[in-house]
Parts: structure tokens; sequence; C-alpha cells
């Protein structure tokens, strides 16, 4: 064989194998000035070929020119392949783009919250309640006015509320708000439910933020007593926590929009001699409840004489921190990935 024409083959050999070595468009410069540079191997061939004799040219000048346009065409498909790199924003990514490839979007999950909101809307719809909504900017009469608590009235203090510039409006401090809409829009009997976002301008702890998810209730019809409201809270929490031998216990309590007024203590889900989450007293406060005040029934356009009626609410987000066992509140809104991808 022919010295040139050996020459070529293994510089073709060279090239090939140079050209596979590059991984990034950085490397890729690199190889292309050795093969095509000044001082490149292409150079050293042309000097070569520079000093072949007139037939030699003549025969070698045709596959040396078709190496040179072999040559480019490679180094062109190479940087197609290598730019744009998989997509990243690293420009020496080595990765060369594959679009076949399938990747997965991140898949996030649900807020500890929405599950809970979700389960608790299948217990409430299953027992026959209505749902409703109210807004989270409420006004002073649905907050507190209509709820028999005049601006007077020491109870306000029990709630303390976030005023807004606008006079006689807040942010709702209670779900309670939402019963006298309720009243407003229908007529007895009736049987609704409320859960939403809360507000109270109070210190934040473990157990308090300013901000969580209370849910309402309030049934209205011809005869109710407590007996109907025991019944009703103590079956909606067993459907809650898919325990049927959970037990309440109920305390007097002091509500101005209900008389009586109680509280209701459900038996630690979670133990059955006293655990950390009950405090070992096997039992835990759920929820403020009573027979409606007869004022309340007025202010929601309804006779008392004719018509009484139930209410009940309790805080959901504290339930969510009995339920997966968190032991501060504040976790659920402080947005850290690690701690919600648990659920
Ligand atoms: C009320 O808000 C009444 N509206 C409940 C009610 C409804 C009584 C209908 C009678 C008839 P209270 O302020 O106690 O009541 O709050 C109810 C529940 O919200 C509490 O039992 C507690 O579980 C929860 N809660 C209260 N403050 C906070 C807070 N800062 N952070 C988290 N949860 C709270």
């Amino acid at each position: 064989m022919h010295a040139f024409e050996e020459k070529l083959k293994k510089t073709q050999i060279t090239v090939i194998s140079l050209l596979e070595s590059a991984k990034s468009p950085q490397e890729l410069a690199e190889v292309e000035s050795q093969i095509l540079g000044k001082q490149g191997l292409v150079a050293q061939l042309i000097n070569e070929f520079k000093t072949l004799s007139g037939t030699d040219k003549k025969q070698f000048g045709s596959p040396f020119n078709q190496f040179r346009e072999e040559i480019r065409a490679r180094i062109a498909e190479k940087k197609q392949q290598g730019s744009p790199s998989c997509g990243c924003d690293n420009a020496s990514c080595s990765i060369p783009l594959d679009v076949t490839a399938y990747r997965a979007a991140p898949i996030g999950s649900l807020h500890p919250e929405t599950h809970a909101i979700y389960e608790l809307e299948d217990v409430l719809t299953s027992m026959g309640f209505a749902l409703v909504e109210g807004p989270e900017l409420e006004t002073e009469f649905y907050n507190f006015d209509a709820l028999n608590i005049p601006p007077t009235h020491p109870a306000r203090d029990m709630q303390d509320t976030f005023w807004l510039p606008q006079p006689h409006h807040l942010l709702r401090t209670h779900t309670s708000s939402v019963q006298i809409r309720a009243m407003q829009k229908q007529r007895p009997p009736l049987s609704i439910a409320a859960i939403g976002r809360v507000y109270r301008c109070e210190a934040t702890d473990a157990s308090h933020d300013y901000t969580f998810l209370q849910c309402e209730g309030l049934v209205i019809d011809k005869k109710n007593s407590l007996a109907n409201l025991f019944a009703t809270t103590k079956l909606l929490l067993q459907k809650l926590f898919k325990n049927d031998n959970l037990q309440i216990r109920v305390r007097p309590s002091y509500f101005p929009f209900v008389e009586p007024g109680v509280e209701i203590d459900l038996t630690c889900p979670f133990c059955t001699s006293g655990c950390p989450t009950c405090k070992k007293s096997r039992w835990i406060e759920i929820c403020g409840a009573g027979l409606v005040h007869p004022n309340v029934l007025k202010a929601g356009g309804i006779n008392p004489q004719e018509w009484s009626g139930f209410a009940f609410g309790f805080g959901l987000t504290r339930l969510i921190m009995l339920k997966y066992g968190i032991d501060d509140i504040r976790h659920l809104h402080n947005a850290k990935i690690e701690f919600l991808q648990q659920f």
C-alpha cells in the first residue's frame, strides 16, 4: 500500500476515535482543532499531499478530498448531537439530548389538610349535611353581632381578631359566621356544614396558630335537643376516626351563640390507657357546641318558637395533628417539602 494511502487510513481511524472521545461541546471544539486546525491532522496530510508526484496526486486527490468532506460532515453531525445537551443549564453538560427519553415530572402529593378536608366532607355528606361556604373576609355582623356577641360583649376578647382597615370588616375568627348566612339562604329544616379557614390574632405555639381550619355544623328542625347534638357529634367522630367504640364526654361551657353551651371531649383514638397525645387523660377536647341561642335564630330570620337548632364547631387542624401525630401545628405551614412528603 502506498505510504500516503496508509497515512490516510490511519488518520481516518484516529479522527473517528477522537470524535468519539469528545463528550462535551468544549471537548468537541478541542478535537475539531486537533483535526482541522493549522497544525492539525488534515493540515499534516495536505503538506504530505503536496510532496506527492503528479501521478500520485491524481490517484489520491479524489479519496483525500472525499476524506476531508467526510470529516467535516462527521464533525457537523457530532455538533448537532451534542447541542443542545440534555436540556440542563450546564453549558459543558456531556449528556446528549434524547428526545425519546421519558422524563417524569416530580409528583406532588396532597397536603394533610386537604386529605382531611376530603375525608371529612365524605363523612358529613354521608350523614346528610349539605356543604356550604362563607367568606374568610367577613363583617362584624356575621362574625359577632348576629351571633349574640354585641360590641361591648366580653366574649369578643375570647377570639382575638384581625380587624381590617374597612370599618366593621375582619378576618373571620370562627366558622360560626357561616350560621347566619346559611339561615338567610335556606328555610328550615336545614342541616349544613362548613369547613374553612379562620384567623386569630394570637401568639403562636405548638398547638395554637394564627390561622387554622374549623368545621361548623348547624342543624335546625322542629324539635332539636342536646340528645340529637350528642348523637350526631359522636357518630361523626366515630366515622372520621373509623372507630365505632369511640365515646364522647360533655362538659358545660359558654359560647354566647348557644344556650346551653358545652364542650365535647372524645375518648383518645390512639390508646386505651393513656398516651402522650391525650396527656394520659384518655380524653381529648374536640369541639364547642350547644343548642342555638334564640337570638341567633331571630338574627337569621327564623322563629325560635317554631324551630330549634344545635350547632357544633371543632378545630380541624387539631384533629389533623392528632390523626398524623404532628407535634407542632406550625409544621403544617412552613412549606418544608421533607415534612409534606410524608403524607
Ligand atoms: C369556637 O370557635 C366556636 N365557634 C365553636 C362553637 C361552634 C361553639 C358552634 C358552639 C357552637 P373555640 O374558640 O373554642 O370555639 O374554637 C373551637 C376549636 O378551634 C377549639 O376547640 C380548638 O380545637 C380550635 N382552636 C382554637 N384556637 C386555635 C388556635 N389558635 N390554633 C389551632 N386551633 C385552635
